[in-house]
């Protein structure tokens, strides 16, 4: 991927192509979480996926764990500046945690819902081509703060889509601003854009 001209990049540590443009690495997968940690139980967990479906289903941790996992290597980019590359995580992808709920034709974007109200929404061709619903990190169920025990992934966009603790999924056919989209965040969050901010402010 190209970096627009003309943007300030972070110095370069050698990993130039694949660290977007007023990014800087870290090796440590820091711990962003706005208000404080919702507390699970394993035993009462669910994830809904509901909205524009033929039929809404709700999975407990049981029935998530049967499903088809799989992993991938991602990196992954926050707004407030860090980068982590090549991390491995390992769940169920998007496309197939939803395929069961049958996703209308006008499900053109994605609510999701987390333990503790944080929302975020993304487009839902995105969220079909990569989104991933992870549970473990680096080999090892990922650590309560980081989302245990699930989390969505977008790579390609800021982290601050990649919702911890999810628990639905909703299908909506207009989109929405989430949490920090309605508090300034840019909607979109294409980390090579610097899609960080709504434009207003940053000019
Ligand atoms: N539920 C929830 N998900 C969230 C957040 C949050 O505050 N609450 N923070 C987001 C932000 S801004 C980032 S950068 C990543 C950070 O993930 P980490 O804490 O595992 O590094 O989680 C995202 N997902
Ligand atoms: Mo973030």
């Amino acid at each position: 991927m190209k970096r627009p001209d003309q943007v300030k990049t972070a110095p370069d540590q050698g990993m130039g192509e694949r660290v977007p443009p007023g990014q800087f690495l870290t090796t440590k997968f820091p711990v962003l979480t706005y208000g404080s940690e919702p507390t699970i139980d394993i035993d009462t967990w669910e994830i809904r996926v509901f909205g524009l479906v033929e039929q809404e289903i709700t999975l407990n941790w049981e029935q998530f764990s049967q499903l088809n996992w799989t992993s991938t290597v991602a990196d992954f980019h926050c707004v407030t500046q860090w980068s982590q590359l090549d991390n491995h995580w390992e769940g169920v992808t998007f496309a197939d945690l939803v395929a069961p709920a049958g996703p209308k034709p006008e499900a053109k974007f994605v609510m999701a819902h987390c333990y503790g109200g944080y929302t975020t929404n993304l487009p839902f061709d995105l969220a079909m081509e990569e989104g991933l619903l992870a549970h473990k990190q680096e080999g090892e169920p990922m650590g309560a703060s980081h989302g245990w025990p699930l989390r969505l992934i977008v790579p390609s966009i800021y982290g601050w889509k990649s919702a911890k603790w999810i628990n639905g999924i909703e299908l909506i056919p207009r989109d929405l601003p989430g949490f920090w989209e309605q508090r300034g965040y840019h909607n979109d969050g294409n980390p090579w854009k610097e899609e960080r901010f709504w434009p207003e402010l940053t000019k």
